[in-house]
């Protein structure tokens, strides 16, 4: 299966809508993911945004707008900066290997990737209407019929007001592709993706979080054993701490002696990545991976780490820490929940080195 515009070595879980990861040596060396290697995750199809669309904001507001898109560019300044954009299914496969997590993607490590997104704060467009007292969440609502219903969800007005959340219409420099949200989505820069709604038609400023099936019955963390449904376990926010192997690939075949190891550590809540490390004996000793250029609080940290591996089988671990001292766990089955989100254990490449 292929996509069209995509890479040719996306791996295609879904044609129609496009569900399509990255496999990780597209990922590896580029701080920035080209949109051709860009991971798509759509709930429904495309939606056809014709005319002369417009972005409401309404709700707990003193006076509710209806904007042009065309407009928004020269009525708002616009912000640039680079984010990581994670699916809250990142990793999924992982925890279904422990566990069946069935009618759901069993994404690998590749729902992820790195881009510079331009667009307006969505903290000025707030200002502009004005928020009133009692607001306590900032609901999204996409133009696709995903399901059932749009698309959306909501994040706490505290994050809205940061600066740092975009209604973004540019992608890498480009205009927004259609597949990633064109012409606008919200980007919410450290939460997972599911936030990030794409085909943006309306922000509600209201006091509840949203009551979109997408935000009250999936995308929450349940508790293993317990049925997903309306308002069980928690809505998923902020990223957790992560880092993923990129090369060498998890059951690959390398020469005996030194060895290049990389991959990307992220936290959320633009919290710094301050330390990663390697381990060849599966997590007894460790040594000190090389962090890689600083692109800012909501992009991932690159890193890569030398290795000596004597000939045999052996076991790659990485582990990494940000500025609030938080460990990764080691183990994902302490993680595994029912809908199988936030999979963020020390990744793991089981290798066999050749003499
Ligand atoms: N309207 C709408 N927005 C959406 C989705 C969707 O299906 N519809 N999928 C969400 C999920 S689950 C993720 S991980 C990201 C994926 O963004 P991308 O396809 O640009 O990589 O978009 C989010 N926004
Ligand atoms: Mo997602």
């Amino acid at each position: 299966m292929a996509a069209p515009g995509k890479h040719p070595e996306m791996r295609v879980w879904q044609e129609r809508p496009l569900n399509a990861e990255t496999p990780p040596h597209l990922l590896a060396g580029a701080d920035t993911t080209p949109i051709e290697c860009f991971f798509v995750r759509s709930h429904g199809p495309l939606p056809e945004v014709g005319g002369s669309p417009s972005l409401v904001v309404d709700g707990l507001v003193g006076r509710p707008l209806e904007l042009r898109l065309a407009e928004l560019p020269a009525r708002f300044d616009a912000r640039t900066l680079t984010a990581t954009l994670a699916c809250a299914g990142n990793r999924r496969s992982e925890l279904a290997a422990l566990r069946a997590i069935p009618g759901q993607i069993p994404w690998g490590a590749g729902a992820i990737g790195t881009a510079v997104w331009s667009g307006a704060p969505l903290a000025a467009v707030l200002r502009e209407a004005g928020v009133r007292a009692g607001a306590r969440h900032v609901a999204f609502l996409g133009r696709d019929e995903a399901s059932g219903c749009a698309f959306g969800g909501s994040i706490p007005l505290a994050k809205a007001l940061s600066g740092e959340v975009l209604l973004a219409w540019a992608m890498n420099g480009r205009e927004l592709p259609r597949e990633h949200g064109g012409p606008l989505r919200a980007l919410v820069p450290g939460y997972v993706g599911a936030r990030s709604v794409k085909w943006l038609a309306r922000v509600t400023v209201q006091r509840e979080e949203s009551r979109n099936p997408f935000q009250r019955d999936d995308y929450r963390l349940v508790p293993a054993g317990r049925e997903p449904g309306p308002g069980v376990g928690v809505a998923l926010g902020e990223l957790p701490l992560n880092a993923v192997i990129l090369a060498p690939a998890d059951g690959a075949t390398v020469p005996a002696g030194p060895l290049a190891v990389e991959g990307w550590a992220l936290s959320g809540g633009g919290r710094a990545i301050e330390r990663v490390e390697v381990s060849v004996d599966g997590g007894r000793a460790w040594s000190q991976a090389e962090l890689l250029e600083d692109r800012g609080p909501w992009a991932w940290r690159l890193w890569r780490a030398r290795l000596a591996l004597s000939p045999g089988p052996a076991e790659i671990a990485a582990r990494a820490w940000d500025s609030s001292g938080t460990p990764q766990p080691p183990d994902p089955a302490p993680l595994w929940n029912p809908r199988g989100y936030a999979n963020a254990a020390w990744p793991r490449a089981r290798v066999v080195a050749r003499a």
